[in-house]
C-alpha cells in the first residue's frame, strides 16, 4: 500500500491520445525479465536476441504539460496477438498493428498492467457514492464488482512503436533454459555475439545527455569516470513507493555489463551504492536496507546500469539468475580483482534466443584418458547445456 502519493498524475482526459511514456525501446514494463537471459514473467526479456531498435528517443519530456502534448495516437491499431498475459501481476502484452492513413501498417507493443492502489485514494474508492455490485452474500461472507471513477482506475501502458521482430519476440511467452557461461565461452559466444546484436542503447545517450527524461533525473553525481545519473526507471509510474524502481545508469561509456567490472570500477560501483541509497533515502524516505540493489546478467541493454527496487516488492528480474547484489559485487572485486571475467555466470534464455542456438551448436569435446583396449581411444562430447557427456570408442 502506498504511503505517500509522489506525483500528482496528469490532469487533461479529453484527448484521444495515450502519453507517450515509452518513446523507445525497452518499455520493462511489469515482469521485464531482460537480457538474453530474461524469462517467462510478464515483461518477457530482450537482451542480446534483440537488435536495430529504432534510434533514439526524441527530446526531454517536460513535465505534465509535455506528456499531456506529447501524445501517441491510437487510430487504425488493431490487436495481432497476445504475446503474454499474468493474472498474477495483472499484465497483458498485445502484438498489435497500426495503420497510418493507407501507409503500410506498422508493428507496435502495447503492454498493459494494472497499478498497486494508492493509500491516499481509498477515501475516493470506498465511500457512500460507491457504485458496488453484490457478486455473493452468504452469512457475513459478501463479494461485489466494485467500479471506481476512470482518475482511481488507471491502466499503466507502455507503448513500443514501431517495434520490430526482436521486440516481439522478447515479450512472447516461451519455455527458459539455464546457461552456465564460463570465461572462455563469454569470449568465444557471447562477447562476439553482442558485438553485432545488441538492442540499441540510444535511450541511454538520451538520458545521459539530458536530451530526454531531463526533468526526471533525482540525482547526478557528475564525475565522468566515476559518476552516474539516478532516474526513475521506466516500470515505475511514481505514483506510490511500494513498487519503487530506479535506475543509476554510468557516465562512464563502454562498460558493457557484468563481465566488464574489474576491480579498477571499485570506486564507480561504491558511488552508485553510497550515493544512490543516500538520494532514494532522502527524496522518497526509503532507507537502503528497504532496497535491492542490483545488476542483471545479462542484461538488456550493455550500458552499465544499476537497478533501485523496493525490497518488499517482487520486482521482475530479481531472480537468483538474473540478478546480482551489487553489494556482493563490490565484495567479489575486492577479493578478486578479476573475479567477474574468470567465473562462469548462470543465467537464463529464452528458447528462441539467438545466443541460447549459438551456445547449443558450441560443444566441446575433448578426450578422456580412460583404459581402453589397445589401439582404441575414448572421447567425451560435452554440452554445457544439457550437462551431459556422450562417449565414443574410437579405433586410432
Ligand atoms: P536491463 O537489465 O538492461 O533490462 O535494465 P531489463 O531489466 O529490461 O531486462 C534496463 C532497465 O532500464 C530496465 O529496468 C528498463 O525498464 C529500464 N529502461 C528501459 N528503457 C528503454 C528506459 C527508458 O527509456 N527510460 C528509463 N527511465 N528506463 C528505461
Amino acid at each position: 500500500m502506498a504511503e505517500k502519493l509522489l506525483l500528482a498524475a496528469p490532469s487533461g482526459g479529453k484527448r484521444p491520445k495515450l502519453s507517450a511514456a515509452a518513446a523507445e525501446g525497452e518499455p520493462g514494463a511489469q515482469g521485464a525479465q531482460g537480457g538474453p537471459g530474461g524469462q517467462g514473467e510478464p515483461g518477457g526479456q530482450g537482451g542480446p536476441g534483440a537488435q536495430g531498435e529504432p534510434g533514439g528517443q526524441g527530446g526531454a519530456q517536460g513535465g505534465d504539460e509535455a506528456a499531456l502534448t506529447v501524445g501517441f495516437d491510437l487510430r487504425g491499431f488493431r490487436v495481432e496477438r497476445i504475446l503474454q498475459d499474468s493474472a498474477r501481476s495483472k499484465t497483458v502484452f498485445i502484438h498489435g498493428q497500426i495503420a497510418d492513413d493507407g501507409a503500410e501498417a506498422k508493428d507496435v507493443v502495447i503492454i498493459l498492467e494494472k497499478t498497486p492502489f494508492q493509500t491516499e485514494t481509498l477515501s475516493l474508492l470506498l465511500n457512500k457514492d460507491a457504485d458496488l455490485r453484490l457478486h455473493v452474500k452468504n452469512d457475513i461472507y459478501s463479494t461485489y464488482s466494485l467500479y471506481p471513477p476512470p482518475t482511481l482506475n488507471e491502466i499503466k501502458t507502455t507503448v513500443v512503436y514501431p517495434a520490430t521482430e526482436k521486440h516481439i519476440t522478447k515479450y512472447l511467452r516461451q519455455e527458459v533454459y539455464l546457461v552456465h557461461e564460463s570465461e572462455d565461452d563469454y569470449k568465444t559466444i557471447t562477447a562476439p555475439y553482442l558485438e553485432s546484436k545488441a538492442f540499441s542503447i540510444q535511450w541511454v545517450y538520451n538520458i545521459l545527455e539530458k536530451k530526454a527524461e531531463a526533468d526526471q533525473i533525482v540525482y547526478e553525481n557528475p564525475d565522468a569516470q566515476n559518476g552516474f545519473l539516478l532516474i526513475p526507471d521506466l516500470k515505475w509510474n511514481q505514483k506510490q513507493l511500494d513498487d519503487l524502481y530506479l535506475v543509476a545508469i554510468c557516465h562512464r561509456r563502454g562498460i558493457k555489463s557484468l563481465r566488464d567490472l574489474t576491480s579498477e570500477h571499485l570506486p564507480l560501483l561504491q558511488n552508485i551504492l553510497q550515493e544512490g541509497q543516500e538520494a532514494i533515502s532522502e527524496r522518497y524516505k526509503v532507507k537502503g536496507n528497504q532496497l535491492r540493489i542490483y545488476l542483471h546478467y545479462q542484461p538488456s541493454y550493455y550500458h552499465l546500469h544499476v537497478h533501485f527496487t523496493a525490497l518488499s516488492y517482487d520486482a521482475p528480474g530479481s531472480s537468483v539468475e538474473h540478478a546480482h547484489l551489487l553489494s556482493s559485487v563490490i565484495e567479489n572485486l575486492q577479493i578478486d580483482p578479476k573475479y567477474y571475467q574468470k567465473h562462469t555466470l548462470v543465467f537464463a534464455l529464452k528458447a528462441d534466443n539467438p545466443l541460447l542456438q549459438r551456445f547449443k551448436q558450441t560443444r566441446k569435446i575433448w578426450t578422456l584418458k580412460i583404459p581402453c583396449s589397445e589401439g582404441y581411444s575414448a572421447h567425451g562430447v560435452y554440452t554445457n547445456l544439457q550437462n551431459t557427456v556422450v562417449f565414443e570408442l574410437m579405433q586410432n
